[in-house]
């Protein structure tokens, strides 16, 4: 009966709409709540009661887990100790209270813990503070999962670092906003150039970090602001890393190397020269004046416009080496990353060896072993830049004497900004598999940035996460599955996306197998189907990347410095990067996986433009030629993305309305935007090739009423640019700001029931208002202000980036009768419309 009116109380919370906030830490209430509360002891004896440590922030923990997931109310110990506790602590406080108790010492190391579940007492201990809050929160993760029987676990992080990087401006504004390629909304850490006075997001982060055994946060931006210096400033650091400290995760921060000179008032920031140091020592000292326990630094340097040590004939390590002394007496690390390349020398039509791949070996590959012990080697896990593919960067394999850290990237800056659901682990799975074979000898790159493979005390992970003030943090309830799989990769690199998947929805939803299901089954298929219709074939992500980063557009590729080249023509496309005629760097691998890149036939063809240059008729080990695996690709790539919306539906009723209209909301979004990547890419390889699809399916859409073919009264025809961004390159927008723009047709299609597409553009300079008429009657409404509702960074072309599809469903249709679109434009956006699609039901074009 208790358990029945427990049930009622709080099971209550199952239907409960939820924001996302608690994330995977929502302590819901499990199935079996019952059974497993009867398994857990009811005493909790926390062997550090100062407020503030994180063995208190882990008993508390343990009390609100454990009351809202199985109903127990855990008592505090009184004077005498009950034989069953549930004991939280280090093992030293523990063998401080307990001197008689005869205990097996578990292996542990920094950060590592330690549970036993055994005859009705729970120990969970640390090797540190730190490490007893890792191993409450696994405690309370089984139990959320439904285990609480008895077991043993030990557990240590494989790598020291595990960090996450935040890419937050002091400020909103400028070109990249609050936070640069975040899609969660503004900074929860600043505002209006200063720490923003309320921090509770920022201590609910720590929370969540801690749970995934995540270590420490830069809080602002690589591309930094030096102003972050002042002694105002630093103050609000502290108040940061205060609402930090509970939770074990320290702070770090970036640095501008070029302060000296745009805060300190020196006329130079040459690392050499000595009023150059004495300023930043002066910094590091007033820091961990404030601030003990920072974790240390993040550099860019000599990067994208930002100055660096090559600006005074120094080398990178001397520059790293700066601020690694500064931090040594502290303890601090100075993470430096490798992301170095010099855009202003970049030709392509110069040199067919120019590439920008080979830039981070270049410049660090004679450095190796010139760096302080305290400094790491930050390297994005491709060569270029966070694409959909990229073979691992090689300079992993040329770091033997330094430490390294991979850079992964959480928030999706150039894999669909959380508006397209990409589950991102299994891509980071291969890439932590790979085998560099170093010397021919087994060298994983999990084995490298563990520190195993050469023997690096310092080494680890550094993911780029960029979540904002959205009650989602990433602004997709999806996305965050992301988020977890990065932590628990970073603590074990043999993770299994599926199971870290299964284990996160199962803590994020709930236990229903089908929701669980439903969830794998599309984050299992959304990278393939990403990679599907975006670039294949390694031949990049092919966003845009000279604007937001969104959203087909193969041409910004080529012809211009950002080295992030296709070399498409009329007859071939691809980079040689091979040593024997292309740009060698197939050669900076150690040998055996050279000599693997560096011929056609052995190279994985899912990179094999990565790597050569091909005629797009080059046959594929499939029989298919270069340009139809495109065209298929894609058609099949946009086609799973069509099952998204449909998938995720069977699960109403399953989880609570508002996630499941906003992950509905995204995915139908994601749907409609993969025709547009389609169609984008098809036309515009099929417009440079001159190569026809041979199922004829591109450039031929039979459903498509082209609306510059409409009668247009108050709307005019627009050519766009680029023109694959448009159906037939041409779409229509009202001749002026004011009026409203009207285009009609009548249907020469057959009665019958049809799903209507209306393919428009949404652009961040007003929200227009489209009507769809059938024979004066209105079929829908709808308002272009995406930019409030999806979180993708603002455009305002009328592009691949604001191309958007709404569909009506099931909309009984006429021969004869007439369709009309009414757009009223606003602000400076011209109600665009590109094209109708009367689609016969279950058809999608
Ligand atoms: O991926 C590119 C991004 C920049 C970023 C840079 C970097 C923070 O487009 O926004 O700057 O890389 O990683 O430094």
């Amino acid at each position: 009966m208790k358990g029945v009116l427990w049930l009622l109380v709080f099971g209550a919370s199952f239907v409960v709409a939820e924001d996302g906030l608690n994330a995977w830490l929502r302590y819901a209430p499990v199935p079996n709540a019952d059974a497993l509360r009867a398994q857990i002891p009811t005493t909790l004896v926390v062997l550090n009661t100062t407020e503030g440590s994180p063995v208190n922030t882990a008993g508390k923990e343990l009390s609100q887990g454990l009351k809202g997931i199985v109903g127990l109310r855990l008592a505090p110990c009184g004077k005498s100790r009950p034989r069953q506790a549930l004991t939280v602590g280090t093992v030293a406080q523990f063998l401080d209270a307990n001197p008689t108790v005869r205990f097996d010492l578990p292996e542990l190391i920094n950060d590592g813990f330690y549970i036993s579940v055994s005859g009705g007492n729970v120990r969970i201990l640390g090797q540190n503070e730190r490490g007893a809050l890792y191993g409450a929160f696994h405690y309370l993760s089984l139990v959320s999962q439904g285990n609480a029987s008895d077991l043993v676990v030990t557990s240590n992080p494989e790598a020291p670092v595990r960090w996450v990087n935040q890419w937050d401006n002091m400020q909103d504004g400028g070109t990249h906003g609050s936070v640069e390629r975040g899609y969660g909304g503004p900074s929860i850490f600043f505002w209006q150039g200063r720490i923003r006075p309320d921090l509770t997001r920022a201590g609910q982060y720590a929370r969540l970090l801690a749970s995934i055994g995540i270590n420490a946060v830069v809080v602002n931006n690589v591309n930094a602001n030096a102003t972050l210096l002042s002694p105002e400033n630093m103050d609000g650091l502290a108040r940061i890393a205060n609402a930090f400290r509970p939770y074990g995760v320290q702070l770090g921060l970036s640095l501008n190397f070029a302060s000296p000179e745009l805060y300190g008032g020196l006329h130079t920031s040459d690392p050499f020269d000595k009023s150059v140091i004495a300023f930043w020592q002066n910094v590091t000292d007033n820091l961990y004046s404030r601030i003990p326990d920072m974790a240390g630094y993040l550099v860019k340097a000599n990067s994208e416009g930002q100055p660096g040590p090559l600006t005074y004939n120094r080398t990178l390590a001397d520059g790293a080496n700066m601020f690694a002394r500064t931090l040594q007496k502290y303890g601090g690390i100075c993470m430096f990353r490798a992301f170095v390349y010099d855009y202003r020398t970049l030709n392509q039509t110069l040199s067919w060896k120019a590439d920008r791949a080979n830039a981070a070996v270049e410049y660090f590959d004679k450095l190796d072993g010139k760096f302080e012990p305290n400094v790491v080697i930050q390297i994005k896990y491709g060569p270029i830049d966070f694409q959909v593919r990229e073979p691992v960067s090689p300079l992993f394999s040329h770091l033997q004497n330094t430490g390294s850290a991979i850079e992964l990237q959480i928030t999706q800056e150039y894999l669909g900004q959380q508006a397209h659901l990409v589950y991102l682990a299994p891509m980071w799975k291969e890439l932590l598999d790979f085998d560099l074979r170093v010397e021919s000898k087994p060298s994983k790159l999990s084995d490298i940035v563990s520190g195993k493979r050469f023997n690096q005390t310092l080494s680890g992970y550094a993911g780029v996460v960029n979540v904002g003030m959205n009650s989602t943090w990433l602004g997709s309830h999806l996305a965050m599955s992301n988020l977890y799989a990065y932590g628990k990769m970073a603590w074990t690199s043999s993770t299994t996306p599926e199971g870290v998947l299964g284990e996160w929805t199962k803590l994020t939803f709930g236990h229903d197998a089908q929701v669980i299901d439903v969830i794998k089954r599309l984050s299992m298929a959304s990278w393939p189907a990403y990679e599907d219709y975006s670039g294949n074939l390694g031949v990049q992500t092919l966003t845009d990347i000279l604007n937001a980063h969104y959203g087909p557009n193969p041409g910004s590729q080529d012809g211009n410095p950002w080295g992030q080249w296709t070399r498409a023509d009329a007859f071939s496309i691809g980079m040689d990067r091979t040593d024997k005629n292309g740009t060698g760097f197939a050669g900076q691998y150690p040998p055996e996986v050279a000599a693997m890149y560096e011929e056609v036939e052995t190279t994985p063809e899912n990179l094999i433009l990565w790597f050569h240059h091909l005629p797009y008729t080059h046959v594929l080990k499939s029989g298919k030629t270069i340009i139809q695996h495109f065209y298929d690709a894609h058609y099949r790539g946009s086609a799973v993305a069509q099952t998204f919306p449909e998938i995720w539906k069977t699960l109403k009723g399953k989880i609570d309305q508002e996630r499941f209209d906003h992950v509905l909301f995204r995915l139908v979004y994601q749907a409609g935007h993969a025709i547009v990547w389609r169609d984008s890419i098809c036309n515009f390889y099929f417009n440079k090739s001159g190569i026809p699809d041979e199922l004829g399916r591109v450039g031929n859409y039979r459903y498509r009423i082209e609306a510059e073919n409409m009668d247009l009264k108050g709307y005019k025809i627009y050519n766009v640019q680029p023109f694959e961004a448009a159906s037939k390159g041409r779409a229509i927008v009202t001749v002026n700001n004011s009026t409203q723009g009207i285009a009609s047709t009548t249907i020469s299609a057959e009665s019958g029931k049809y799903d209507v597409a209306v393919n428009y553009y949404d652009q961040a300079i007003g929200n227009s208002t489209w009507e769809l008429y059938l024979d004066d009657s209105l079929v829908g409404r709808w308002k272009g202000d995406l930019e409030y509702t999806i979180g993708k960074a603002p455009v305002f072309y009328i592009d691949g980036q604001t191309a958007t599809r709404i569909t009506f469903k099931g909309i009984q249709v006429t021969k004869g009768s007439s369709l009309k679109i009414v757009g009223t434009p606003d602000g400076m956006e011209p109600a665009p419309v590109d094209y109708v699609s009367l689609l016969p039901e279950g058809l999608v074009d």
